[in-house]
């Protein structure tokens, strides 16, 4: 009997490239590096030797048509861990499928991309663990048990069985007021996950979350795993800890395994407040004392929504304009405005986010 246990890191969502201009045309603090410097150290306990494999559940990058070089930029961290000896494994999620240039799917022997249905088997810690996965399906109904069947994740032995996508489960939970996804083409119904892996891999939401039932309360044959996003890419994430995962795995006799732990594992982030313009019979020097003094309250490196409702007079919104704006406020911090019409709805990481 093997005491051994299967130490994997998921980390999803980084979305590389997000508000980093590489010929930027105004001078602001920019959120870019962040993003970049959360990936580095998600995957520090990688290049440790701590973890025996590496899942990227898929929106490495921002959006879908990014210049090269920013994709060389990306690809360096996985790069090097898998060069440290740890595979990796990358989903392409919605905004990097088929589109990461032909050049890097074969870049490097230890990072394996699920550009189409596979399976990767691995001898890790003398245990023999199969890793399947698909790139981000959005193509009608997402027929997960299907999908599975193409990766053929049970036609080898293996100790562990692991499922890796970029896809949305039904009860997954985002935004400030708990937006729960129940159904519908892209939501894939709890009864849909497979029995017969430890855990399924999962990116796409962007709050960290394990899911262990569906929505009537009945047990997933298996649990569905979310990092979460690295960084807040929008207002709705502004109250989730952000971070990555570190899946503890045990091998079972019938060749799924078992899930013994997750630890999430929280990463530094700006803090993100959403302020409300009192622009009500207020002139343009009020507006502008009290938008200063509120900005100047706040830690200095934080990220700033001002959001806009009421009447706005011509005097009001030489205020509310980006320059001015940028005046009032601490050089290090990076404030937004939001007229009425941008309001968006509160799904989180759907969508073009
Ligand atoms: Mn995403």
């Amino acid at each position: 009997m093997s005491h051994s246990t299967l130490q994997v890191l998921l980390v999803a969502d980084t979305h590389l490239g997000f508000d980093l201009p590489l010929h930027p045309r105004v001078d602001r603090p920019r959120r870019g590096r962040d993003f970049f410097a959360n990936l580095r150290r998600a995957l520090e306990p990688a290049l440790r030797g701590e973890v025996d494999l590496v899942v990227h559940g898929g929106d490495l990058l921002f959006r879908s048509r990014v210049p090269d070089r920013l994709v060389e930029l990306a690809m360096e961290p996985l790069i090097e861990v898998a060069s440290a000896g740890v595979p990796v494994l990358l989903v392409p999620g919605n905004h990097e499928r088929s589109r990461l240039p032909l050049s890097l799917w074969t870049v490097h022997p230890h990072l394996h991309i699920f550009r189409s249905p596979a399976t990767h088997y691995f001898t890790l810690r003398g245990l023999r663990v199969a890793v399947a996965g698909f790139p981000c399906s959005r193509q009608g109904r997402v027929d997960l048990p299907a999908l599975a069947a193409q990766t053929r994740y049970r036609d080898e032995p293996a100790n562990i069985r692991l499922l890796c996508m970029h896809q949305t489960v039904e009860g997954a939970q985002v935004g400030v007021q708990n937006y729960t996804f129940r159904s519908g083409p892209d939501v894939i119904p709890g009864r849909d996950i497979p029995g017969d892996v430890a855990a399924v891999l999962a990116g796409h939401i962007h709050r960290a979350q394990v899911l262990r039932r569906d929505l009537s309360g009945r047990p997933l044959a298996a649990p569905v795993v979310y990092p979460g996003s690295v960084e807040r890419t929008a207002f709705a994430e502004r109250e989730e800890t952000k971070g990555y995962a570190v899946l503890e795995l045990a091998p079972t006799s019938d060749g799924r395994g078992r899930l013994l732990a997750v630890r999430f594992v929280s990463l530094p982030t700006r803090p993100m407040v959403v302020l409300t313009a009192p622009i009500a019979d207020l002139s343009r020097d009020e507006l502008q004392a009290v938008l200063g003094n509120r900005l100047m309250n706040l830690d200095p490196c934080s990220i700033v929504s001002i959001d806009v409702s009421g009447e706005l007079t011509p005097p009001l919104a030489e205020v509310l304009t980006a320059s001015a704006l940028r005046a009032l406020a601490p050089p290090t911090m990076n404030v937004t405005i939001r007229w009425p019409r941008e309001k968006t709805l509160n799904r989180g990481p759907c969508g073009r986010i």
